[in-house]
């Protein structure tokens, strides 16, 4: 096979299921942005139907699509220079994704993590959708022959399947056709960990909201959540080897790094040798001063309900503009009578 030369390409989505919170925002959403420019074509999408693979409230799933449409464009996606959309309206990703499932084996799926914790102990209960998940995630990504996908370091095991669906579709077929993707995982915090225990990641389905700090949030709420977050009683060191087996300081040093574009080795030149009663305050007037701005707009936003369905028709429109001929070729290669001219 030859080496095929693919158009740089960005594609990432963000399930519009619970509330957008500070792990989305660090781990995505202002990777999203810091990604749109001239060097990408960038692609970002609510992944809606990814998210009825648990119980959605119809209402409720309307509301958060339309909120996290707000929220990328709050944080500083461009409508005109993004292409922004839902998943649902550009069908070409689950007609791919009939054809990975073809591809995908069993074996595969049933050693994803994220099947494991979201299905608990009753995993004959779960749905169909939430196992076969990760080969409509590919198909999001690869039907637009994205090659490089930001996300949180929680989806790279998600992101190394998409690898081996592209590398055994191409290899089946005998054809240089879908990219081996890069996933971009990366700043100073890929993994952003619940603010009440820090072995554990953010997460918008955690029963207890002081775990986390939503992109809703007012400055109170962020200040008294921080306040109460867990750590140790040690000051903070000068050296991030100091962090070590100090999940909890580690976890908010390196959310201050990424809110303020540092390092944590830089923050910790700054701080170190500071107890939290000092540090905590200084992060939440910084996790003030950057989220304030973002949740306004976000409100304000949230009252344009027509501008917004409009933005996201349009962006349908252009996804499925690139998506639609390669779902065709794909029909071709695979060698469905009527897809294409062959
Ligand atoms: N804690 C996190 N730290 C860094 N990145 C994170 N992401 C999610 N949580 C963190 C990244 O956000 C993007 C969208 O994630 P998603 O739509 O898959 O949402 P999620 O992972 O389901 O988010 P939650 O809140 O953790 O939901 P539940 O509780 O339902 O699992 C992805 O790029 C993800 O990596």
């Amino acid at each position: 096979m030859t080496e095929t030369q693919f158009t740089p390409r960005v594609f990432s989505g963000i399930q519009p299921s619970g509330n957008l919170h500070l792990g989305n925002y660090l781990g995505a959403l202002k990777r999203f942005v810091d990604m749109q420019g001239p060097e990408y074509e960038t692609v970002y999408c609510m992944v809606d139907l990814h998210a009825i693979t648990v119980w959605q409230d119809p209402d409720r799933l309307r509301e958060k699509t339309r909120e996290v449409c707000a929220g990328f464009i709050a944080a500083g996606l461009d409508p005109e220079k993004s292409i922004l959309f839902n998943q649902s309206q550009v069908p070409e990703h689950t007609q791919l994704a009939w054809i990975f499932n073809c591809i995908a084996r069993i074996g595969w799926m049933q050693r994803m993590t994220q099947f494991k914790d979201k299905a608990g102990k009753n995993t004959q209960n779960a749905s169909l959708g939430l196992f076969a998940y990760p080969a409509l995630m590919a198909a999001d990504i690869l039907v637009y022959h994205a090659t490089h996908v930001p996300v949180g370091e929680d989806q790279k095991q998600h992101l190394e399947l998409t690898r081996d669906i592209a590398i055994k579709f191409n290899h089946d077929y005998g054809i240089d056709f879908f990219p081996v993707t890069e996933p971009v995982i990366g700043g100073p915090a890929p993994r952003v960990m619940n603010l009440r225990d820090g072995s554990r990641k953010m997460s918008s389905s955690d029963p207890s909201d002081m775990t986390r700090i939503n992109m809703t949030d007012d400055a109170d709420a962020i200040a008294k959540k921080i306040r109460k977050a867990k750590t140790d009683p040690d000051a903070l060191p000068s050296e991030v080897e100091g962090l070590e087996s100090r999940p909890e300081a580690r976890n908010l040093v390196n959310i201050y790094a990424a809110l303020n574009d540092q390092t944590a080795g830089q923050v910790l030149s700054e701080v170190g040798g500071k107890q939290f009663g000092e540090f905590k305050p200084m992060l939440a007037e910084l996790a003030v001063e950057k989220l304030s701005p973002i949740s306004s707009e976000m409100a304000r936003l949230m009252g344009e309900e027509a501008e917004i369905d409009q933005i996201l028709a349009r962006g349908a429109e252009r996804a499925r503009a690139i998506a639609a001929p390669i779902l065709q070729q794909t029909y071709e290669i695979v060698g469905m009578v009527g897809a294409g001219k062959s």
